[in-house]
């Protein structure tokens, strides 16, 4: 699919996408937003961990971020500018539900009835996600997402929160990468609440999978026909150096506990029984996945979410190893570090494996694709009124080419959200790593939208990257 534009560069092809692609940027309420006490916000398990010492960098917190929730209509405004048909946003429970059930805070809701409002008076379609990982804090100390009761509570917010918006919001995600909540969360203790219970971790997995399943079967009924519902998991594409037995097998591993754990029962096959039998040690299937679960989880959903951002690299290692971090439940798999280019937060760059990805979902996945998050973070500093980030340049219109591989191969990706629109609180990272399109002076709340942000704008005006160079002109 190459052809030639007139308005483009003397000489440039380019790679057009699919006519109704959708092109956007995504943020999450925590990272954005502060306002952490405005309006009746309960405490999240983030305020919570950011106020632990030694648990995010620097000491940082979700104050200022931002500041979205004063700022939200300028920066609609800078969406605008950049030409999103979209924004992909994350609705903070806490807001809507201070301490995670029950009573309903309006000035919660009414913020949200603001920024949707905002958003379709200039054209931009609003993408809402339930949980991108700031659970109310009184639900944790009842034992949070390893509380089989959280499920349902996160059911009942999801039917409130639907509800309320219906009537502006067609496009729903439950839960933003519950791999992240449960092995980063609950596994090795990095993200919030910073547990190291690797049983707690797979007891979450499936409990963050049965709050997907029951608020889609709460929101669904009584959602009008044009309401389009999904989930946003993070996987990674596995890489070995070798192609032998025992580098195939130790890439099963991984992409089990990363990637089936979560595809196949929402696929309706059940939880992979290879990652069960490896997983036995740590938990207890039987009492934790009841009768009727599985189907839950499997109700039926209309796109998938896809956030990639860099491949995974794993060797076979001795039986009884077993690696650090979030994979701590393998045993025989050693993770090896990334190589070759990387960004600044030490992120191996690799958009083939990307398209690899992606062809391989288009395989396994039955509905359409969107790609909810992709994008890098370096040190940028502005100067002169610019910022020109070459690097994360490159990185966006690479990836934006992986993307149109994997479509000219087949497979139905609908859309591209860029993460993220504003540099922002980066979790445990704090606010030393920017992921922003746009540049955000913390100090000041100084916006100023970087050499990548214009990139992406041209990009979606022609709806089209050049097959080669970085210079859109
Ligand atoms: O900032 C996060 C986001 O909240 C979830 N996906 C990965 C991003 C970069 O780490």
């Amino acid at each position: 699919m190459t052809t030639t534009d007139p308005e483009a560069q003397v000489g440039q092809e380019l790679l057009r996408f699919p006519p109704d692609f959708v092109w956007g940027a995504a943020t999450a309420a925590f990272q954005i937003e502060g306002a952490t006490t405005a309006d009746g916000r309960g405490p999240s398990i983030w305020d919570t961990f950011a106020a632990t010492p030694g648990k995010v960098h620097g000491g940082d917190t979700g104050e200022p971020a931002c500041d979205h929730y004063h700022r939200y209509a300028s920066d609609v405004g800078l969406m605008a500018e950049l030409g999103l048909g979209a924004y992909r946003f994350s609705l903070a429970w806490p807001r809507i539900q201070p301490s995670g059930a029950g009573r309903v805070e309006p000035r919660g809701l009414a913020f949200y009835d603001r920024l949707v409002d905002e958003l379709l008076d200039r054209g931009i379609q609003p993408v809402a996600t339930l949980y991108h990982w700031d659970l109310p804090q009184e639900l944790e100390d009842h034992g949070g997402w390893r509380n089989r009761d959280t499920a349902y509570r996160f059911a009942d917010y999801a039917a409130l929160t639907h509800a309320h918006l219906a009537d502006r919001v067609q496009l729903w995600t439950t839960i933003n990468e519950p791999w992240c909540s449960a092995f980063l969360g609950y596994g090795n203790g990095i993200h919030a609440p910073g547990l190291v219970d690797p049983r707690g971790a797979l007891e979450a997995a499936h409990h963050l999978l049965l709050g997907h399943g029951l608020a889609m079967r709460a929101m669904r009924p009584s959602a009008p026909a044009d309401h389009r519902f999904s989930i946003v998991l993070n996987l990674c594409s596995v890489s070995v150096d070798q192609d032998d037995e025992a580098h195939r097998a130790a890439a099963h591993k991984v992409d089990g506990l990363q990637n089936r754990l979560f595809l196949d029962p929402l696929a309706g096959r059940g939880y992979p029984e290879d990652v069960v039998a490896r997983t036995a040690w740590l938990g207890d299937w039987q009492r934790v996945v009841r009768d009727g679960d599985l189907e839950v989880i499997a109700s039926p959903v209309d796109w998938m979410g896809v956030n990639y951002y860099s491949p995974t690299r794993v060797a076979p290692a001795p039986a009884d190893h077993v690696p650090d971090g979030p994979f701590a439940g393998l045993r025989g798999v050693a993770l090896l570090p990334p190589r070759g280019e990387l960004t600044g937060f030490g992120w191996e760059v690799d958009a083939r494996a990307f398209t690899e990805l992606l062809e391989r979902l288009g395989r396994d996945v039955a509905v359409p694709l969107v790609i909810t998050e992709n994008g890098s973070a370096f040190p940028d500093a502005v100067s002169d009124g610019e910022v020109v980030d070459l690097a994360r340049t490159r990185y966006l219109v690479d990836h934006l080419r992986a993307v149109h591989t994997a479509i000219s191969r087949g497979v139905d990706v609908r859309g591209y959200f860029a993460w993220s629109l504003l540099d922002n609180f980066e979790w445990a990272a704090g606010y030393s790593q920017r992921f922003g399109i746009v540049h955000v002076d913390y100090r000041t709340q100084a916006r100023t939208v970087k050499h990548s942000g214009r990139t992406l704008a041209r990009v979606i005006s022609r709806n089209a990257v050049p097959t080669s160079g970085y210079d859109l002109g």
